[in-house]
């Protein structure tokens, strides 16, 4: 396990610390006009909201996806897992972000995300976050494709991710409809 992580932050340090250091720039100006419309998906007691993902950028294959989970329940689930089909990408993670000593560092949820009853959890730039690597294909704005959140109650969730240039960028979903 310990290798895998070490070869992934090889990976983050590569490919992505740079983009996402662009990403967070952008993310406080985004963040106050996140939008909660009808790109919503529902199983059970389980929401999630606006799932999206960040377009790749130059010949990048790995890019950050990003949703808010609602828990509308009265008992606690738990996000353990997110999938693609291997048409769209090699893997896809649940990854947290935290800040040490100045650096991003990077690594998988192993455990899952706890979603308490009646609470929202964000998965967002600069925060816990899914990762798409080994895209067979570049996002550009406007590409979507199908992924499944797996919760330990709840059970799978299906969603459609929209690559969207920010979290608000799509408030009128003029491109997608
Ligand atoms: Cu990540």
């Amino acid at each position: 396990m310990s290798g895998f992580v070490e070869s992934m932050n090889l990976q983050v340090k590569k490919f992505l610390y740079k983009p996402i250091m662009k990403l967070l720039f952008l993310a406080s100006a985004c963040l106050a006009s996140f939008s909660i419309g009808a790109h919503d998906f529902k199983v059970g007691d389980i929401e999630i909201q606006h799932p999206w993902v960040a377009p790749t950028i130059a010949s990048s294959r790995v890019t950050g996806v990003y949703f808010t989970v609602k828990n509308l329940g009265k008992t606690s689930d738990k996000l353990i897992r997110i999938e693609v089909s291997d048409e769209v990408a090699d893997s896809a993670s649940l990854h947290e972000l935290r800040e040490v000593d100045g650096l991003l560092r990077m690594r998988p949820l192993s455990n899952g995300k706890q979603i308490h009853p009646g609470k929202s959890v964000q998965f967002k730039q600069g925060g816990d976050h899914g990762m798409l690597m080994g895209l067979k294909a570049p996002l550009l704005i406007g590409d979507k494709f199908e992924a499944s959140l797996v919760f330990e109650n709840a059970g799978i969730v299906n969603v459609e991710f929209w690559a969207e240039s920010g979290p608000d960028s799509s408030d009128s979903h003029a491109n997608h409809l």
